[in-house]
Protein backbone atom coordinates (compact mmCIF):
# COMPACT_ATOMS: atom_id res chain seq x y z
CA UNK A 1 0.00 0.00 0.00
CA UNK A 2 2.76 2.16 0.99
CA UNK A 3 4.66 1.25 -2.43
CA UNK A 4 7.78 3.78 -3.20
CA UNK A 5 8.04 6.04 -6.03
CA UNK A 6 10.29 3.54 -7.68
CA UNK A 7 8.81 0.18 -7.19
CA UNK A 8 8.55 -1.15 -10.97
CA UNK A 9 5.48 -3.04 -9.86
CA UNK A 10 3.36 0.15 -9.75
CA UNK A 11 2.25 1.06 -13.23
CA UNK A 12 2.71 4.59 -14.50
CA UNK A 13 -0.32 5.98 -14.60
CA UNK A 14 -1.33 8.33 -12.05
CA UNK A 15 -4.73 6.73 -10.86
CA UNK A 16 -4.51 2.71 -10.35
CA UNK A 17 -6.83 0.50 -9.94
CA UNK A 18 -6.36 -3.06 -8.89
CA UNK A 19 -9.97 -5.56 -8.31
CA UNK A 20 -9.14 -8.47 -5.80
CA UNK A 21 -12.30 -10.57 -4.32
CA UNK A 22 -14.84 -8.08 -4.50
CA UNK A 23 -12.56 -4.87 -3.43
CA UNK A 24 -11.58 -2.16 -5.87
CA UNK A 25 -8.64 -0.18 -5.01
CA UNK A 26 -7.65 2.98 -5.75
CA UNK A 27 -5.09 4.14 -5.85
CA UNK A 28 -3.51 7.86 -6.36
CA UNK A 29 0.06 7.30 -8.03
CA UNK A 30 2.09 10.49 -8.35
CA UNK A 31 4.55 9.86 -5.65
CA UNK A 32 7.06 12.39 -7.09
CA UNK A 33 4.37 15.15 -6.44
CA UNK A 34 3.02 13.65 -3.15
CA UNK A 35 -0.38 12.53 -5.27
CA UNK A 36 -1.36 16.30 -5.98
CA UNK A 37 -4.19 16.59 -8.43
CA UNK A 38 -3.64 17.90 -11.63
CA UNK A 39 -6.10 17.37 -14.67
CA UNK A 40 -4.96 14.25 -16.30
CA UNK A 41 -5.57 12.90 -12.57
CA UNK A 42 -8.55 14.10 -11.72
CA UNK A 43 -10.13 13.38 -14.67
CA UNK A 44 -8.83 9.72 -13.77
CA UNK A 45 -9.82 9.65 -10.40
CA UNK A 46 -13.54 11.36 -11.41
CA UNK A 47 -14.26 8.64 -13.89
CA UNK A 48 -12.67 5.50 -11.86
CA UNK A 49 -14.78 6.35 -9.20
CA UNK A 50 -17.67 6.20 -11.45
CA UNK A 51 -16.61 2.83 -13.03
CA UNK A 52 -16.30 1.31 -9.89
CA UNK A 53 -20.00 2.77 -8.48
CA UNK A 54 -21.64 0.98 -11.34
CA UNK A 55 -19.91 -2.19 -11.18
CA UNK A 56 -21.47 -4.77 -9.14
CA UNK A 57 -18.82 -7.11 -8.70
CA UNK A 58 -16.89 -4.62 -6.65
CA UNK A 59 -18.40 -4.33 -2.83
CA UNK A 60 -15.63 -2.22 -1.07
CA UNK A 61 -13.47 0.29 -2.19
CA UNK A 62 -10.77 0.84 -0.87
CA UNK A 63 -8.83 4.28 -1.67
CA UNK A 64 -5.02 5.33 -1.12
CA UNK A 65 -2.06 6.87 -2.40
CA UNK A 66 1.29 5.68 -3.35
CA UNK A 67 4.38 6.56 -1.12
CA UNK A 68 4.54 9.07 1.60
CA UNK A 69 1.52 10.78 0.70
CA UNK A 70 -2.02 10.46 0.84
CA UNK A 71 -2.96 13.44 -1.13
CA UNK A 72 -2.01 16.62 -1.14
CA UNK A 73 -5.13 18.53 -3.05
CA UNK A 74 -4.90 20.13 -5.90
CA UNK A 75 -1.62 20.68 -8.01
CA UNK A 76 -0.43 23.64 -6.96
CA UNK A 77 2.05 24.00 -10.25
CA UNK A 78 -0.74 23.60 -12.73
CA UNK A 79 -2.77 25.93 -10.98
CA UNK A 80 -0.56 28.34 -10.93
CA UNK A 81 0.34 28.20 -14.68
CA UNK A 82 -3.20 28.15 -15.26
CA UNK A 83 -3.69 31.71 -13.41
CA UNK A 84 -0.85 33.56 -14.86
CA UNK A 85 -2.34 32.49 -18.55
CA UNK A 86 -5.48 33.20 -17.28
CA UNK A 87 -6.71 29.89 -19.01
CA UNK A 88 -10.62 29.62 -18.06
CA UNK A 89 -10.53 26.38 -17.50
CA UNK A 90 -9.42 27.21 -13.86
CA UNK A 91 -12.37 27.65 -12.00
CA UNK A 92 -14.01 24.68 -14.01
CA UNK A 93 -12.07 22.31 -12.31
CA UNK A 94 -14.50 22.47 -9.83
CA UNK A 95 -17.67 21.60 -11.09
CA UNK A 96 -16.25 19.29 -13.77
CA UNK A 97 -13.88 17.39 -11.70
CA UNK A 98 -13.90 18.06 -7.75
CA UNK A 99 -17.70 17.99 -7.72
CA UNK A 100 -18.29 14.52 -9.43
CA UNK A 101 -16.04 13.10 -7.06
CA UNK A 102 -17.71 14.01 -4.34
CA UNK A 103 -20.72 13.37 -5.05
CA UNK A 104 -19.27 9.89 -6.62
CA UNK A 105 -17.95 8.83 -3.06
CA UNK A 106 -21.28 10.34 -1.47
CA UNK A 107 -23.24 8.14 -3.32
CA UNK A 108 -21.35 4.80 -3.85
CA UNK A 109 -23.65 2.04 -3.25
CA UNK A 110 -20.75 -0.06 -0.90
CA UNK A 111 -18.71 1.02 1.61
CA UNK A 112 -16.04 2.82 1.06
CA UNK A 113 -12.20 2.79 3.18
CA UNK A 114 -9.24 5.48 3.18
CA UNK A 115 -6.18 4.17 4.03
CA UNK A 116 -4.58 7.16 4.94
CA UNK A 117 -0.79 6.19 4.09
CA UNK A 118 0.45 10.02 4.51
CA UNK A 119 -0.66 13.67 4.55
CA UNK A 120 -4.20 14.47 3.21
CA UNK A 121 -4.38 17.86 2.18
CA UNK A 122 -7.29 20.37 0.86
CA UNK A 123 -9.05 17.98 -1.47
CA UNK A 124 -6.84 15.36 -0.41
CA UNK A 125 -8.58 15.77 2.46
CA UNK A 126 -11.80 15.92 1.27
CA UNK A 127 -11.51 12.74 -0.23
CA UNK A 128 -10.94 11.08 2.82
CA UNK A 129 -13.29 12.82 4.69
CA UNK A 130 -15.99 11.22 2.44
CA UNK A 131 -15.07 7.56 3.33
CA UNK A 132 -17.11 5.67 5.51
CA UNK A 133 -13.64 4.68 7.42
CA UNK A 134 -10.40 6.18 7.78
CA UNK A 135 -7.98 3.94 8.83
CA UNK A 136 -5.19 6.16 9.24
CA UNK A 137 -1.22 5.44 9.54
CA UNK A 138 0.81 6.93 12.72
CA UNK A 139 2.76 8.86 10.59
CA UNK A 140 -0.09 10.46 8.29
CA UNK A 141 -1.55 14.35 8.96
CA UNK A 142 -4.37 15.94 7.99
CA UNK A 143 -4.66 19.84 7.01
CA UNK A 144 -7.44 21.67 5.33
CA UNK A 145 -4.93 24.00 3.76
CA UNK A 146 -7.47 26.01 1.84
CA UNK A 147 -6.78 29.10 3.68
CA UNK A 148 -3.46 28.62 3.51
CA UNK A 149 -4.25 29.36 0.14
CA UNK A 150 -6.56 32.45 0.40
CA UNK A 151 -9.24 29.87 -0.71
CA UNK A 152 -12.46 28.49 0.51
CA UNK A 153 -13.16 24.86 0.83
CA UNK A 154 -14.03 21.96 -2.05
CA UNK A 155 -14.86 18.46 -2.75
CA UNK A 156 -17.08 18.57 0.18
CA UNK A 157 -14.90 19.53 2.88
CA UNK A 158 -17.13 22.03 4.25
CA UNK A 159 -20.02 19.36 4.33
CA UNK A 160 -17.74 16.45 5.65
CA UNK A 161 -15.70 18.04 8.00
CA UNK A 162 -18.54 19.61 10.41
CA UNK A 163 -20.46 16.16 10.27
CA UNK A 164 -17.54 14.33 11.74
CA UNK A 165 -15.83 16.55 14.12
CA UNK A 166 -18.58 19.38 14.46
CA UNK A 167 -18.77 22.54 13.79
CA UNK A 168 -16.73 24.32 16.32
CA UNK A 169 -13.70 22.10 15.20
CA UNK A 170 -14.10 22.48 11.79
CA UNK A 171 -14.20 26.08 12.03
CA UNK A 172 -11.15 25.85 14.08
CA UNK A 173 -9.39 23.02 11.44
CA UNK A 174 -10.80 25.69 8.28
CA UNK A 175 -9.59 28.84 9.75
CA UNK A 176 -6.35 27.71 11.01
CA UNK A 177 -5.56 25.40 8.46
CA UNK A 178 -3.06 24.03 11.29
CA UNK A 179 -1.83 20.49 10.53
CA UNK A 180 -3.76 17.78 12.69
CA UNK A 181 -1.23 14.48 12.88
CA UNK A 182 -3.13 10.72 13.52
CA UNK A 183 -3.70 10.39 17.07
CA UNK A 184 -5.60 14.05 17.57
CA UNK A 185 -7.33 12.89 14.22
CA UNK A 186 -8.40 9.75 16.54
CA UNK A 187 -9.54 11.86 19.60
CA UNK A 188 -11.48 14.33 17.35
CA UNK A 189 -13.07 12.15 14.95
CA UNK A 190 -11.55 12.47 12.06
CA UNK A 191 -9.55 8.57 12.10
CA UNK A 192 -12.01 5.42 12.37
CA UNK A 193 -8.39 4.23 13.97
CA UNK A 194 -4.83 4.48 13.33
CA UNK A 195 -2.55 1.72 12.92
CA UNK A 196 1.36 1.39 12.82
CA UNK A 197 2.81 2.69 9.23
CA UNK A 198 3.69 -1.11 8.64
CA UNK A 199 0.71 -2.45 9.74
CA UNK A 200 -1.88 0.12 7.50
CA UNK A 201 -1.92 -2.37 4.22
CA UNK A 202 -2.83 -5.56 6.55
CA UNK A 203 -5.84 -4.07 8.42
CA UNK A 204 -7.40 -2.15 5.61
CA UNK A 205 -7.54 -5.60 3.82
CA UNK A 206 -8.76 -7.33 6.53
CA UNK A 207 -11.74 -4.51 6.75
CA UNK A 208 -12.11 -4.59 3.33
CA UNK A 209 -12.07 -8.42 3.22
CA UNK A 210 -14.99 -8.61 5.65
CA UNK A 211 -16.89 -5.37 4.06
CA UNK A 212 -16.77 -6.90 0.67
CA UNK A 213 -18.15 -9.97 2.31
CA UNK A 214 -21.36 -8.04 3.33
CA UNK A 215 -24.80 -7.56 2.68
CA UNK A 216 -23.99 -5.08 0.20
CA UNK A 217 -27.49 -3.90 -0.76
CA UNK A 218 -27.84 -3.29 3.12
CA UNK A 219 -24.51 -1.34 3.61
CA UNK A 220 -25.56 0.69 0.41
CA UNK A 221 -28.91 1.73 2.33
CA UNK A 222 -27.22 2.41 5.74
CA UNK A 223 -24.65 4.97 3.61
CA UNK A 224 -28.00 6.48 1.87
CA UNK A 225 -30.34 6.63 5.26
CA UNK A 226 -27.22 8.34 7.27
CA UNK A 227 -26.92 10.86 4.40
CA UNK A 228 -30.79 11.20 3.88
CA UNK A 229 -31.01 11.77 7.90
CA UNK A 230 -28.22 14.58 7.98
CA UNK A 231 -30.57 17.06 5.83
CA UNK A 232 -33.88 16.21 6.66
CA UNK A 233 -36.23 16.27 10.09
CA UNK A 234 -37.03 13.11 12.03
CA UNK A 235 -40.58 12.33 10.30
CA UNK A 236 -39.28 12.67 6.80
CA UNK A 237 -35.86 10.47 7.89
CA UNK A 238 -38.04 7.95 9.49
CA UNK A 239 -40.57 7.86 6.05
CA UNK A 240 -37.44 7.34 4.23
CA UNK A 241 -35.90 4.30 6.59
CA UNK A 242 -38.80 2.68 5.84
CA UNK A 243 -38.70 2.50 2.20
CA UNK A 244 -35.04 1.46 3.10
CA UNK A 245 -36.26 -1.48 4.80
CA UNK A 246 -38.46 -2.66 2.32
CA UNK A 247 -36.44 -2.75 -0.01
CA UNK A 248 -33.16 -4.89 2.49
CA UNK A 249 -36.16 -6.30 3.48
CA UNK A 250 -36.75 -7.73 0.04
CA UNK A 251 -33.38 -8.81 -0.48
CA UNK A 252 -31.33 -12.36 -1.13
CA UNK A 253 -29.08 -11.40 1.92
CA UNK A 254 -31.98 -10.68 4.09
CA UNK A 255 -33.79 -14.15 3.67
CA UNK A 256 -30.77 -15.93 3.74
CA UNK A 257 -29.10 -14.19 6.51
CA UNK A 258 -32.23 -14.53 8.95
CA UNK A 259 -32.19 -18.14 7.74
CA UNK A 260 -28.71 -18.60 8.55
CA UNK A 261 -29.30 -16.79 12.01
CA UNK A 262 -32.03 -19.24 13.04
CA UNK A 263 -30.07 -22.55 11.72
CA UNK A 264 -27.24 -21.11 13.92
CA UNK A 265 -25.20 -20.94 11.09
CA UNK A 266 -23.12 -18.33 9.84
CA UNK A 267 -24.41 -16.12 6.96
CA UNK A 268 -23.17 -16.35 3.47
CA UNK A 269 -23.75 -12.54 2.43
CA UNK A 270 -24.16 -11.84 -1.90
CA UNK A 271 -24.82 -8.40 -1.72
CA UNK A 272 -28.22 -8.55 -3.49
O1 LIG B 1 -9.14 25.72 -9.03
C1 LIG B 1 -8.62 25.00 -8.20
O2 LIG B 1 -7.65 24.33 -8.51
C2 LIG B 1 -9.17 24.98 -6.82
C3 LIG B 1 -9.01 23.66 -6.17
C4 LIG B 1 -8.51 23.54 -4.94
C5 LIG B 1 -8.42 22.22 -4.27
C6 LIG B 1 -7.30 22.14 -3.23
O3 LIG B 1 -6.93 21.03 -2.89
S1 LIG B 1 -6.61 23.58 -2.65
C7 LIG B 1 -5.37 23.00 -1.51
C8 LIG B 1 -4.10 22.64 -2.21
N1 LIG B 1 -3.15 22.01 -1.33
C9 LIG B 1 -2.39 22.70 -0.48
O4 LIG B 1 -2.47 23.91 -0.37
C10 LIG B 1 -1.40 21.89 0.32
C11 LIG B 1 -0.03 22.51 0.17
N2 LIG B 1 0.97 21.68 0.83
C12 LIG B 1 1.24 21.75 2.14
O5 LIG B 1 0.63 22.50 2.90
C13 LIG B 1 2.34 20.89 2.64
O6 LIG B 1 3.16 20.56 1.55
C14 LIG B 1 1.82 19.59 3.31
C15 LIG B 1 1.23 19.93 4.68
C16 LIG B 1 0.80 18.87 2.46
C17 LIG B 1 3.01 18.62 3.50
O7 LIG B 1 4.05 19.28 4.21
P1 LIG B 1 5.49 18.61 4.25
O8 LIG B 1 6.31 19.50 5.15
O9 LIG B 1 5.39 17.17 4.57
O10 LIG B 1 6.04 18.67 2.76
P2 LIG B 1 6.54 19.94 1.95
O11 LIG B 1 8.01 20.08 2.14
O12 LIG B 1 5.69 21.12 2.23
O13 LIG B 1 6.21 19.48 0.46
C18 LIG B 1 7.02 18.52 -0.19
C19 LIG B 1 7.00 18.85 -1.66
O14 LIG B 1 5.67 18.68 -2.16
C20 LIG B 1 7.39 20.30 -1.92
O15 LIG B 1 8.03 20.35 -3.17
P3 LIG B 1 9.65 20.39 -3.25
O16 LIG B 1 10.11 21.54 -2.41
O17 LIG B 1 10.11 19.06 -2.69
O18 LIG B 1 9.94 20.55 -4.70
C21 LIG B 1 6.05 20.96 -2.05
O19 LIG B 1 6.10 22.14 -2.82
C22 LIG B 1 5.27 19.89 -2.78
N3 LIG B 1 3.83 20.05 -2.61
C23 LIG B 1 3.13 19.89 -1.50
N4 LIG B 1 1.85 20.13 -1.73
C24 LIG B 1 1.74 20.44 -3.04
C25 LIG B 1 3.01 20.39 -3.61
N5 LIG B 1 3.23 20.65 -4.91
C26 LIG B 1 2.15 20.97 -5.65
N6 LIG B 1 0.91 21.03 -5.16
C27 LIG B 1 0.65 20.78 -3.88
N7 LIG B 1 -0.62 20.82 -3.41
Amino acid sequence: MTAPASDPAVPATSVVRTDADGIATVRLNRPDAMNALDTPTKVLLRDTLAAVAQDPAVRCVVLTGTGRAFCVGQDLNEHIRLQRSADPSLWRTVPEHYNPIATTLAGMPKPVIAAVNGVAAGAGGSIAFAADLRIVGQSARFTTAFAGIALSADTGTSWWLPRLVGTTRAMELLLTARTVDAQEALAIGIATEVVPDDQLEARVAQVARRLAAGPTLAYASLRRAVAFSATHDLATSLDHEARLMELTGASHDHAAAVAAFLAKEPPAFQGR
